[in-house]
């Protein structure tokens, strides 16, 4: 039988044991709670190419069309009410042979507006969709349970709720002279899916629009929180950076150099 000496120590070590994996939220398992909603948060590239200053391939900013005039995906995201969100739930590495079937959708809808890559959550850099299916895509359980369900998933709900649509036929389309009250954009979608978005501006120019869901993806209102937009805005005109456009104005670097 061991001594008393000895048993204390291992005492200590299972009750450390115990202590990490019932986690700082108090969860048995180290897991961080359920969410309690989804965010659909949608960019507008007229906005955010605005700033790039330099090109690369994966940067959907840079390719050489003037198409771009739609809002884009930036992520679905479980959020919790209290206005704060779960994130790296899980390991599970992002796998593009597991969305092979989408890539084409997602390069359209889901691009990545900058160069260099984006942070994931335990192996370093990576995609920008790697970056979203490790930091919100694990953490949608039990609604959405592995990476090519969060991809058709958020694409379905982007397609079902279009807002570029929506602004378009209130008459908010992109441009570079004209600013809209806020509050017509905000009720227009309002109008439509019968729930609040919230605006996000840089200065006046909208980048990005959230709506949010309930778990079964009906519409339900955003949290009110104090917006980062004045009360009119801009949807500036998508520029295209694309090489024959820009050569002279912005400087192309590899995909390895974005690093
Ligand atoms: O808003 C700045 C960044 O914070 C993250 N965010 C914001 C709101 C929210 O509900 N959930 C959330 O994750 C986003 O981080 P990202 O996904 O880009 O890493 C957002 O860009």
């Amino acid at each position: 039988m061991a001594s008393l000496s000895a048993q204390i120590p291992l005492c200590l070590a299972l009750m450390m044991a115990a202590c990490l994996m019932i986690g700082i939220n108090g969860s048995i398992d180290g897991a961080q709670r359920e969410f309690d909603y989804f965010a659909l948060s949608l960019q507008w590239p007229g906005t955010i190419c605005h700033k790039t200053r330099h090109c690369c391939s994966s940067n959907a900013c840079c390719r050489g069309s003037n198409s771009q005039t739609e809002f884009t995906i930036h992520g679905l995201w479980p959020d919790y009410n209290d206005g704060t969100w779960p994130s790296c739930c899980y390991r599970s590495q992002f796998d593009v042979k597991e969305i092979s079937t989408l890539l084409d959708a997602l390069e359209k809808y889901w691009p990545s507006l900058y160069c260099g890559k984006s942070s994931t959550c335990f192996s370093g850099k990576g995609l920008f969709w790697a970056h979203e299916w490790e930091k919100h895509g694990t953490c949608s359980s039990p609604v959405i349970r592995d990476e090519y369900s969060y991809f058709i998933t958020t694409l379905n709900v982007y397609f079902k709720y279009n807002v570029t649509k929506i602004l378009n036929e209130a008459g908010y389309v992109p441009s570079n002279s004209e600013r809209y009250p806020l509050g017509g954009i905000v009720s227009a979608i309002e109008n439509s899916f019968r729930a609040t978005p919230e605006v996000i501006c840089s200065k006046e120019a909208v980048e990005e629009i959230r709506l949010c869901f309930f778990k079964d993806f009906k519409p339900r209102n955003c949290l009110a929180s104090k917006t980062s937009c004045p009360k009119y805005v801009s949807l500036p005109a998508y520029v295209s950076m694309g090489r024959e456009a820009s050569e002279s104005e912005i400087a192309w670097i590899s995909d390895d150099e974005a690093l």
